[in-house]
């Protein structure tokens, strides 16, 4: 079996797309014969195709092999997450590479990281001198990225708020063409959070009616962490002018994204609060995001400019 098209499937469940998966295999080695690879391909697409949905490793896994992926983790004190998601990360991208950005976290997370980067490979630490905010994490860990030639970089929480196995999902809008910006939403069709409470839920979701009114661009969840951009456009953005930390930072990427052109597409997942650990953001977070949205808001209707809506 080539390499290629090694586990994809991740087992052979009766009557699904492994066990015909296998069944090709062996019909091949009863007619002794092999096919070329051209035509193995074809036929394994096929098989992989019937079923894309059943497992995030299925249709998708095949996809992502031809992108380079670097998942982008920043974290903090997240020492009862960290070790576990790396694995997580590991087992549904195979051939992704994770970078760890963390802030001197005084319960020691990139220690334990590093000790399963060592173990799994394709992991990195990216060590900082001081907690230094969410936004700055990931401006850091997107230059370390572009620098090293990834070709996709994905935003994600350590806490598993964000589900690993949604990750091929993410990916594969970008692999395809379809998208340079894919926002992982809750608030599209399909999207949820189970368990916020009814003030949390009321807070993120005005917010980002709020934001998505006033700045027109059509996508409803802004301050999403869980996406994937495509490098050309992070290469196209001016870095430097994005300030803002928390969930400033996520609607600022989506409003520098808009404007530079990019295609934005909204993919639902399932957000689950952390269930170890702590929450870093603060009140002033959501101050901070507030007062940008208003700010941009106001200055583009002042100036008659609309970025354009995404889409
Ligand atoms: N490196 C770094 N990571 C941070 C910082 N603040 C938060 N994080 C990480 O960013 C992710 C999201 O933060 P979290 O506290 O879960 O935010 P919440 O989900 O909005 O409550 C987690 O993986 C945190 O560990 C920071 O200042 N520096
Ligand atoms: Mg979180």
């Amino acid at each position: 079996m080539p390499g290629w098209g090694n586990g994809a499937l991740g087992g052979a469940e009766p009557g699904g797309v492994g066990e015909a998966e296998e069944a090709f295999w062996a019909s091949g080695r009863l007619a002794g014969k092999r096919l070329s690879a051209k035509v193995e391909r074809s036929i394994l697409w096929v098989i992989w195709g019937m079923d894309p949905a059943a497992h995030p490793c299925g249709l998708y896994s095949l996809s992502i092999r031809s992108v380079r992926a670097l998942i982008v983790l920043p974290t903090y004190d997240e020492a009862a997450n960290i070790a576990r998601m790396l694995e997580a990360i590991r087992s549904v991208l195979p051939d992704g590479e994770v970078l760890v950005v963390d802030d001197s976290s005084p319960d020691g997370t990139a220690e334990i990281a590093e000790v399963i980067a060592g173990r799994l490979g394709g992991i990195h630490v990216l060590r900082r001198s001081a907690k230094s905010g969410l936004g700055s994490a990931y401006r850091d860990g997107f230059s370390w990225g572009l620098e090293r030639g990834f070709d996709a970089l994905v935003e994600m929480d350590a806490d598993f708020s964000h589900d690993p196995g949604q990750l091929p999902l993410l990916l594969a809008p970008i692999q395809e063409g379809r998208a340079e910006l894919v926002i992982g939403s809750r608030y599209v069709q399909g999207g949820s959070i189970p368990n916020w409470s009814i003030p949390r839920l009321a807070l993120s979701r005005s917010g980002n009616a709020y934001s998505k009114a006033l700045l027109s661009l059509g996508v409803s969840d802004m301050t999403s962490g869980f996406r994937a951009y495509a490098a050309s456009l992070l290469t196209r953005l001016p870095m430097g002018e994005v300030r803002a930390d928390g969930y400033g930072f996520q609607i600022e990427m989506v409003y520098f994204a808009a404007k530079a052109g990019a295609k934005i597409v909204e993919t639902p997942i399932r957000f689950v609060d952390r269930a170890e650990g702590y929450s870093k953001m603060s009140g002033r977070t959501i101050v901070e995001a507030l007062a940008l949205v208003t700010w941009w808001g106001l200055r583009d209707r002042l100036r008659g400019l609309r970025p354009k809506r995404a889409g």
